[in-house]
């Protein structure tokens, strides 16, 4: 699948539209999930153009990859996920394609917190 210029991440990225923005590194930026599922829902996103998790680990350069979970566990920290200062814990998912159903065609990683979360694989 190629990647769409027009995807609202993308817009985000060139900032054409607003977005409630967490934290920001040279190649990833996290912002705060319009339509919240938990007290914590940040989205992180490479500021590169990647459609899929799949995409980004395959053709991310190795300082992109870095740089992306850098800012993840930047964020975990900032918004109180941190297991080490003593969270009780939070997800971190990425939805991929119709089966993953994946709305947003720029890869994004979920990070959610602040409440418990119940089990989704049974
Ligand atoms: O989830 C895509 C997520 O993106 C969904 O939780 C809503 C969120 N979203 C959509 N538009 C915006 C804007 N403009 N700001 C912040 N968050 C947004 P998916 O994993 O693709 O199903």
């Amino acid at each position: 699948m190629s990647y769409d210029t027009s995807n609202i991440f993308a817009r985000i990225l060139r900032g054409e539209i607003p977005n409630d923005t967490v934290a920001e590194n040279e190649h990833a930026l996290a912002f705060r999930d319009i339509r919240p599922q938990a007290p914590v829902h940040v989205l992180v996103i490479p500021k590169g153009p990647y459609v899929s998790y799949d995409d980004f680990a395959a053709n991310a350069s190795d300082a992109e990859i870095v740089g992306f979970h850098r800012l993840v566990a930047q964020v975990a920290q900032s918004e109180g996920l941190s297991l080490a200062e003593g969270s009780q814990g939070f997800r971190a998912i990425t939805n991929a394609g119709t089966h993953g159903v994946q709305e947003v065609p720029h890869f994004h990683l979920h990070l959610l917190g602040g409440r418990p979360l119940g089990r989704m694989l049974q």
